[in-house]
């Protein structure tokens, strides 16, 4: 496993030169959410040259939104990447970077390299769950990643909730991610009169026991909860592997498990963290482009 990979998410850009499966150098910036889709490749060529990009490594991609079985990059929430057009992200990468590189989207990297290499190893129906910027998802059954050609499968953020009433940026009312996302977080402490810059100082809050704080963070929980008895209604998921800056934030995991509590047995998947943390998106992008051509 060896190569470049870049990991385009909703509030930050990542890239990592990987060796043998280690990453070896790594650079970040904040994602330019209003940037169009070629500036959001030309962001992603300046932070593999920081790496130490050569004209011989094979290069990943790894992006928030769905990306369809041609190669199209869209937004799904189009409130964190409101500038993409349609256009062929493998064909535009190719062009930029001048070889061929493989796209695949953020989350569905990271459930791949958890099934292989990190908690999800021996799961028969594992869903790796990312919260974060947003919620996202990718599905590893039977030990086949779950696909599918309009490139949506996975986007169990989404999906309805019955503790969320307002209107989503994909369109939709009352999903989960327009109540348990980072962003979802940081803008109802702002409703309620808390100055917050992100979800990151909510955090710091419930820690330092306010109560307001807990309550916007139990409400996050408690709906990643509902979605995860839902998915093992729908898929027979046993495993959750729980990812993304808000799922590994000290203290969030034990309240999903929590809220999971009290569902019948038949419908608690086995909750556990992603122990390949933010690297998991990096690695299985890399993986991904391997197994793809082999
Ligand atoms: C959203 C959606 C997914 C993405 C997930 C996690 C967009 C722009 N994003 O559900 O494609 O996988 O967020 O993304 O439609 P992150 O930015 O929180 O890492």
């Amino acid at each position: 496993l060896s190569g470049v990979a870049l990991d385009l998410g909703g509030t930050k850009l990542a890239a990592a030169r990987i060796e043998r499966g280690d990453i070896v150098a790594r650079a970040q910036v904040p994602t330019r959410g209003a940037a169009s889709t070629a500036d959001q490749v030309a962001d992603m060529q300046d932070l593999a040259r920081n790496v130490g990009l050569e004209t011989s490594d094979p290069i990943a991609m790894a992006v928030a939104g769905r990306v369809d079985a041609g190669g199209i990059w869209r937004a799904v929430n189009s409130e964190t990447l409101s500038n993409l057009s349609d256009v062929n992200l493998r064909t535009l990468g190719s062009d930029v970077f001048d070889r061929q590189v493989s796209v695949i989207n953020d989350a569905q990297a990271a459930a791949l390299a958890e099934y292989h290499f990190g908690a999800g190893q021996g799961s028969d129906a594992m869903a790796y769950v990312t919260v974060s910027t947003g919620v996202g998802g990718g599905f590893v059954i039977g030990g086949m990643p779950l696909r599918s050609a309009n490139g949506l499968s996975g986007h169990i953020g989404f999906s309805t909730s019955r503790l969320a009433s307002q209107r989503c940026g994909c369109g939709r009312l009352g999903t989960v991610e327009s109540i348990a996302a980072g962003r979802a977080i940081s803008a109802e402490a702002n409703r309620r009169g808390h100055r917050v810059k992100d979800a990151r100082e909510v955090f710091e809050h419930w820690r330092a026991g306010a109560d307001w704080a807990a309550d916007i963070i139990n409400t996050s929980a408690a709906a990643v909860a509902e979605m995860c008895a839902n998915l093992t209604a729908t898929l027979g998921i046993d495993r959750v592997v729980l990812g993304g800056g808000i799922g590994l934030a000290e203290g969030y995991a034990q309240r999903v498990s929590h809220y999971l509590g009290t569902e019948p047995s038949l419908f608690r998947p086995y909750v556990v963290p992603a122990r390949l943390g933010a690297d998991g998106v990096l690695l299985g992008a890399l993986a991904a482009m391997d197994w793809s051509t082999e």
